[in-house]
């Protein structure tokens, strides 16, 4: 059978987080969220999480070559997964050219990007009012929120045109109620990998 990859798109507050906790449910996939792995990190202390949180504090991407090779070992840890969710990842055409090639190495690709498109006075509205309770100290600071939006557009946004190459990229309407949201993901998901 073939493996349901997908790649999860979308600005800083899109909702892909809160997609994801749907989509895995429904669909038994493995999640991977390069965002909260190294949040994981950060709590546990570790020598990558106190490298990853100097960037990610100031609203900037932890360098390629480290999320990378984190990603691939986190993917390595689920070798039976009927398929992926990459979440947050790949964040630069150079690590969506990474994933390509780590996937092929394992016989498989990416099946299709869905890319939630939500307007940017939204997207501070969400991460600000998640900042009021959720103790990320990326979420509480509107210059640090304008950065990683700043970030997309600039660095991130090119990942969208990579896939588009491939015929491989669906834009997903993310504004509504989340129920509303997932039903368009999975309405998605139906026609194209059927
Ligand atoms: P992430 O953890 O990926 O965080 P995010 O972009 O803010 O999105 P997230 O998934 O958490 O939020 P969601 O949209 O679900 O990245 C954090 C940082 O890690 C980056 O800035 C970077 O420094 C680093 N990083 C991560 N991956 C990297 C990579 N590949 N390369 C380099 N660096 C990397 O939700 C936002 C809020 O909106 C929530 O509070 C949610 O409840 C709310 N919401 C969701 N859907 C909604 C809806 N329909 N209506 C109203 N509110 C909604």
């Amino acid at each position: 059978m073939n493996m349901l990859n997908i790649v999860l798109f979308g600005p800083p507050g899109a909702g892909k987080g809160t997609q994801s906790a749907k989509l895995i449910e429904k669909y038994q996939l493995v999640h991977l969220s390069t965002g909260d792995i190294f949040r994981a990190n950060i709590k546990g202390g570790t020598e990558l999480g106190n490298l990853a949180k100097s960037f990610m504090d100031q609203g900037q991407l932890v360098p390629d070559e480290v999320t990378i090779r984190m990603l691939e070992s986190e993917a390595d840890k689920s070798p039976d997964a009927k398929g992926y969710i990459f979440d947050g990842f790949p964040r630069t055409p150079a690590q969506a050219k990474a994933l390509d090639n780590f996937l092929a190495t394992k016989n498989t690709s990416i099946t299709m990007m869905l890319a939630l498109e939500v307007e940017e006075e939204e997207l501070k509205k969400r991460l600000l009012l998640r900042g009021q309770d959720s103790g990320r100290p990326d979420d509480k600071d509107p210059a640090i929120i304008q950065k990683r939006i700043d970030v997309y557009r600039n660095e991130t946004e090119p990942v969208r045109d990579y896939y588009q190459a491939q015929n491989k990229y669906t834009g997903i309407d993310g504004i509504g109620s989340i129920d509303d949201i997932f039903s368009r993901l999975c309405d998605a998901i139906r026609s194209i990998a059927n």
